[in-house]
């Protein structure tokens, strides 16, 4: 399966792009049952909402399975699936490698204990020798506004952002002077199967889940094989998975 050229345009231009239906139900299921074993066990490596907001109390709600790649033939399968290959080939306009060091998780966000995420690119923490670099995101089941669906500012990815628009962490200030921008963001409700590419400069975040139900979704990233990790910085410590 490829892109259609308006696709593609649309996903240079906006930083993201929606792809409808694109896993089988069969292919969520599977994932879905081994992510709730992993879950359920409490398996590490595990990143919690108590890591994320150096608050001890939330230490015991798992925001983050990470380095899936590694647990699971289920999850493998999914990141090396065939379909999508000539998809990022197209984004990244080269052969596609799995960066496994960053996203390479299930995410999850649970009910009550789940925290907002604040609008950041994800690049803001990687080292490689350049941007070329997209993530790919699986709903495992529904995303709206109340579980904490991604929202997105077309175009975020292109711009260049003055370091006054960020915190220290590196967070984009929902400020008045950050304002007509995040005016701009859209979101889509996500259902199971449902796909979205996000390239690693799109300004993204999410709200807390407000619902009863943890929302579990896949997301890992790709670079283009001449993106290449920093040696001696956190981007480099994988053995990454070249997509021929
Ligand atoms: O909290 C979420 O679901 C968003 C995840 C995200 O933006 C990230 O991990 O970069």
């Amino acid at each position: 399966m490829t892109l259609t050229d308006e696709q593609l345009e649309q996903f240079n231009r906006d930083g993201f792009l929606l792809l409808r239906d694109f896993a089988s139900k069969d292919e969520c299921e599977a994932i879905l049952e081994v992510a709730l074993e992993e879950l359920q066990a409490k398996r590490e490596p595990i990143e919690s909402e108590g890591d994320y907001l150096e608050d001890s109390s939330r230490q015991g709600t798992i925001r983050r399975l990470r380095q899936v790649y590694q647990r699971s033939p289920i999850f493998a399968q999914w990141m090396q699936n065939q379909k999508i290959r000539p998809i990022l080939r197209q984004i990244l306009g080269e052969t596609p490698v799995l960066a496994l060091a960053h996203h390479n998780s299930i995410m999850t966000k649970m009910p009550h204990e789940s925290s907002q995420t604040c609008w950041h690119q994800d690049i803001r923490y990687w080292h490689f020798s350049d941007d070329n670099l997209v993530s790919v995101w699986l709903a495992l089941g529904d995303e709206e506004a109340q579980n904490g669906v991604l929202e997105f500012i077309p175009a975020s990815h292109t711009m260049t952002l003055a370091k006054e628009c960020f915190d220290k962490k590196l967070y984009f200030l929902d400020n008045l002077a950050n304002k007509p921008l995040i005016d701009t963001k859209v979101s889509y409700d996500l259902h199971q199967s449902d796909v979205v590419l996000f390239h690693a400069k799109t300004l993204h975040r999410a709200n807390a889940n407000q619902t009863d139900k943890p929302k579990i979704s896949f997301v890992y990233t790709l670079r283009g094989i001449s993106t290449t990790p920093i040696e001696g910085t956190r981007s480099s410590c994988s053995n990454d998975v070249i997509l021929e």
